[in-house]
């Protein structure tokens, strides 16, 4: 079994190279839900969403996040009326909120409803959110004081200074069923290449994922998701910085040290693994820009030799 931890656009990437590598049985992925929001009255999960579309070869590849082949009349009514539009959700795409916000007002929990969207798109892994409670991180700002994630992410491009991070709820909230399990009775357990601050946290910060993670450290693969001191997507080098760590590979093994084994970094960062290793962790170099499939199936082959 390979459980990974995941936020988005990074994750999905990976995840599609697994699932080119092993039977998609054996995987789980744990994913992130504090980036969710609650919009129209309708429940968005961006990073489920991402992982499910693009396992299903049905997200748009242009964005990385929602489906190909999109309209987007919906928003043009919205934006007649005067309504929010700056959060944009394609017609498509809607149908799965619609479904998911329905099942959730009819007493079916995340994890249930996530699985049933999984089959529905036919989808053999097994896809968990972290927990089955609502967490919500807010973003603390130099110029607009605390905002919600979403705000910080989309109405302002993730490009205003940021001194800090809040994950609301994430004290008190519970793994989702499965989760605990999932990662100790994994062979290998994969932190993907996502923001660490606001994709991977919120996830670890969950009471007792951390400490399961941590318990398995020698079979825990990490992968950078700064490559060269830029994130490949996001803010994460900017948030990395403005947080007060070093926005390098050797940043995100001091960021993960304690709970990973081994730190998966790109051949471009080759001149750090030494600062990696000083950190405790192992340090296999690689080509982890995942240009395409065969990008993404050579990395996933790399993380599972690594977790071995
Ligand atoms: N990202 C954007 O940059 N602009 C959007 O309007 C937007 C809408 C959206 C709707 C559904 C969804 O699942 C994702 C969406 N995203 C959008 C992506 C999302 O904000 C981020 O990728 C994640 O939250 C960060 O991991």
């Amino acid at each position: 079994m390979i459980t990974t931890i995941a936020g988005g656009v990074g994750a999905a990437r990976l995840l599609r190279g697994l699932v080119a590598v092993v039977a998609p049985a054996y995987i789980t992925a744990v994913v992130n839900v504090a980036d969710d929001v609650m919009i129209h009255g309708l429940y968005v999960c961006p990073d489920i969403d991402t992982v499910l579309y693009t396992l299903a070869e049905a997200v748009d590849p242009e964005r990385g996040w929602g489906l190909a082949d999109e309209s987007w009349q919906a928003m043009e009514s919205l934006e007649r009326y005067g309504g929010l539009t700056w959060f944009r959700l394609g017609d498509r795409d809607l149908g799965t909120h619609l479904y998911r916000t329905g099942r959730l007002h009819d007493g079916a929990d995340l994890t249930t409803v996530t699985g049933e969207i999984a089959r529905a798109w036919g989808l053999d892994l097994t896809v968990l959110p972290a927990t089955n409670d609502r967490l919500r991180t807010h973003i603390t700002t130099e110029d607009l004081g605390e905002i919600a994630f979403q705000e910080y992410f989309v109405r302002e491009r993730h490009s205003i200074p940021a001194t800090g991070v809040r994950v609301e709820g994430v004290e008190s909230a519970k793994p989702a069923p499965g989760v605990l399990g999932a990662i100790a009775g994994a062979g290998t357990v994969i932190i993907a290449p996502s923001n660490p601050i606001v994709s991977v946290d919120p996830v670890l910060e969950v009471p007792g994922i951390r400490e399961a993670i941590a318990a398995r450290r020698e079979s825990v693969v990490a992968v950078s998701p700064i490559v060269g001191g830029r994130a490949l997507k996001g803010p994460a080098d900017r948030l990395m910085l403005e947080l007060g760590h070093e926005p390098s590979a050797a940043g995100i093994a001091r960021f993960y040290a304690g709970l990973v084994g081994t730190l998966v970094i790109d051949e471009q960062d080759a001149a750090l693994a030494a600062a990696v290793e000083a950190e405790g962790l192992r340090c296999v170099v690689t080509q982890t820009v995942m240009h395409g499939r065969r990008e993404a199936a050579d990395l996933a082959r790399a993380c599972l030799e690594a977790g071995r």
